[in-house]
């Protein structure tokens, strides 16, 4: 099987990778959900394909029970991963870019650190993000890049789990944004 990273680069308790986050077998990929937890496209519609059935069960019982409402953004909930390579998915909702007045950063920064936190109640020690909020969500990627590389840093160094959060970037400019954040190059 080819490797799962066409790149990848450590910088200390950070990986960062360009990947499928799918393929990875870390303890834990974080999925970006939407608040209905029932799935949908992006990276959300390729965990829930590649997972199977389990996790939408996982999903559907969460909504009977705590969340009869949905997920509020900058929440996380945790569920198995199926037939996924990792372990469980952190499923967490962030906010819609509505030009970053409506509380955006706060929301996208609580959607790191609340999947954080649940990783490190659950003891995992590796844990997946996707660019939460940069697809359909439309939160521009360069801000998202700065917000997610502050946070986990902050948390990290704060918690000894999880040991490894793997930053993943889907396409190569995505992954040259967190290149330059986690470098401290980035222009601000
Ligand atoms: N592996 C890694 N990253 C991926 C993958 C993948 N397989 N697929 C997409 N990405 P999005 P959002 C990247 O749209 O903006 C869903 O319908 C993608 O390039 O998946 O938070 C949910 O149900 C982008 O950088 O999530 C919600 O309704 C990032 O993942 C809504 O979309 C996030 O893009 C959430 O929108």
């Amino acid at each position: 099987m080819p490797l799962p990273y066409s790149a990848r680069r450590a910088f200390g308790r950070i990986l960062l990778a360009q990947a499928d986050i799918t393929r990875l077998d870390t303890d834990a990929i974080v999925n970006a959900a939407n608040s209905s937890l029932l799935g949908g496209g992006g990276v959300d519609g390729a965990i829930h394909r590649a997972g199977g059935p389990a996790i939408l069960e996982a999903c559907r019982r969460l909504r009977a029970g705590h969340y009869g409402k949905g997920l509020p953004t900058g929440q996380a909930v945790i569920t198995p991963g199926g037939r996924l390579p990792a372990r469980h998915v952190i499923h967490t909702v962030g906010p819609v870019w509505n030009g970053g007045h409506k509380h955006e950063p706060e929301l996208l920064a609580d959607c790191y650190r609340h999947s954080l936190q649940l990783a490190a109640e659950h003891e995992l020690r590796s844990v997946a993000f996707p660019g939460i909020s940069t697809g359909i969500y439309g939160y521009p990627k360069a801000q998202a890049a700065a917000i997610a590389v502050h946070t986990v840093q902050t948390f990290l160094a704060a918690h000894a789990l999880p040991e490894t959060v793997v930053l993943v970037a889907f396409d190569e400019d995505t992954y040259r944004l967190y290149e330059q954040e986690l470098s401290g190059q980035a222009e601000k």
